[in-house]
């Protein structure tokens, strides 16, 4: 049996990737870290708090990340844990660049002094393109970060390369499109959309505030792209992989989408200037051919199935809401601006 240590495992890839590898016989040991009121929603969502070993682990502290390795001894270390929201990264700069670029570091050094013939997933990113006017991105083409997050991000991949070639560590850079699902956070805008449709198709909202419109985004689906960091630390030798579905929409078409799908107009989307980046990667579209090739690795979920996904999903929680039903989801407890929060006596 593997022993697998996933980093920030209470995240959405964290959740699905647990439940991948527990499907796969993998003993799998989870790294979060504490919060006054813990954040364990989307595991027990999948039904598999019980079943993964939680272990303390915060990349701002090299203990907790050396204390974790002892504790799973693990064969694979999928390194997700980021500061991952490209609009507060902005606001939180430093910070930024401590969890999501040093984290890394932190744990590359920690994994080569604990034992270097572990294999490492890194969680790079398709934001690390940033501007540049080519149709497609993939393993080859330019960097240029435009985003606080992007900068440690693109920091940690070549963090990733220099251990690789300097120590001959298995460490592989996975470099993901977006990928979206019913257990992304609720500030990205895939889910703020999907949640307030459902809540304005039930009368429990009345309008939806976003930002850039017009910025298009390959957007794919979270539990077929966990199954992909999983085949690349498969492969004899580490490298780097791009995931994507070579597709692209714009927010727009999302929101459309969306009102279709919930039955509602789209007229109550508003944008507001509050939503609004410094700057924003206007267009991202992924060429996932090395993957396809070396990995067997496809998307399956295109755009419209995706958007409906997560559109049912989200009016069928605020449905069991309505009925009072109590079960582990993040909504509930995010905004109190709803018709049915308002209904709720104050303690
Ligand atoms: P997510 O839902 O935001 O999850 C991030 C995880 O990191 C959470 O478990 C979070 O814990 C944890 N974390 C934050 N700060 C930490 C710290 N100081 N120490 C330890 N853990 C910490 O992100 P995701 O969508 O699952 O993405 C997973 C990874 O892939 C991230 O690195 C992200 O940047 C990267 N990525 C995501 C996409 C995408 O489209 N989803 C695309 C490319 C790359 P809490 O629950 O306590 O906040
Ligand atoms: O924004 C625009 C926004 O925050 C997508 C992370 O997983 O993917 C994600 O980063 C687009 C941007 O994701 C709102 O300006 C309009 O153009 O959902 P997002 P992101 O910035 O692409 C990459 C690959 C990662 O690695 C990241 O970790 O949508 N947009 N109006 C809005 N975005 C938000 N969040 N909220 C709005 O109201």
């Amino acid at each position: 049996m593997k022993n697998a240590l996933i980093t920030g495992i209470t995240g959405q890839d964290g959740a699905y990737l647990a439940d991948f590898l527990l499907g796969k016989g993998y003993k799998v040991f989870g790294g979060y870290r504490r919060l006054s009121t813990p954040n364990f929603w989307r595991l027990y969502h999948l039904g598999i708090h019980d079943k993964v070993k939680l272990l303390p682990l915060d990349v701002l502290d090299s203990h907790s990340i050396s204390e974790a390795l002892v504790a799973s001894a693990p064969n694979e270390v999928y390194h997700l844990a980021a500061q991952s929201f490209v609009g507060a990264s902005f606001v939180q700069p430093l910070y930024t660049s401590d969890v999501t670029g040093f984290g890394s570091v932190r744990l590359l050094d920690e994994i080569l002094k604990f034992d270097k013939k572990i294999k490492i997933y890194q969680a790079s990113s398709s934001e690390m393109f940033g501007e540049d006017n080519s149709p497609t991105k993939n393993e080859t083409s330019p960097f240029n970060p435009v985003s606080p997050y992007a900068v440690a991000k693109l920091y940690s991949y070549w963090m990733v390369r220099a251990y690789r070639k300097g120590y001959g560590m298995h460490a592989t850079n996975g470099i993901l499109f977006n990928h979206e699902s019913p257990l992304r956070g609720l500030e990205f805008v895939t889910r703020k959309i999907s949640n307030e449709v459902a809540k304005i198709s039930l009368g429990l909202s009345k309008s939806l505030k976003l930002g850039n419109l017009d910025a298009k985004r390959d957007w794919g689906y979270a539990p077929e792209f966990v199954e992909g960091m999983w085949k690349m630390l498969q492969q004899k030798n580490p490298d780097d992989y791009v995931l994507a579905t070579n597709e692209t929409h714009t927010v727009r078409e999302f929101v459309n989408e969306a009102c279709k799908i919930a039955g509602i107009s789209s007229k109550s989307i508003q944008t507001s200037k509050q939503n609004l980046r410094p700057i924003d990667v206007q267009y991202l579209r992924g060429d996932y051919k090395k993957a396809k090739r070396k990995l067997g690795w496809s998307p399956k979920t295109k755009f419209k199935k995706l958007v409906k996904i997560m559109v049912d999903e989200d009016i069928s929680r605020w449905e069991r809401w309505i009925k009072r039903e109590y079960f582990p989801w993040d909504a509930a407890t995010f905004g109190h601006d709803s018709i049915g929060m308002k209904k709720t006596k104050k303690l």
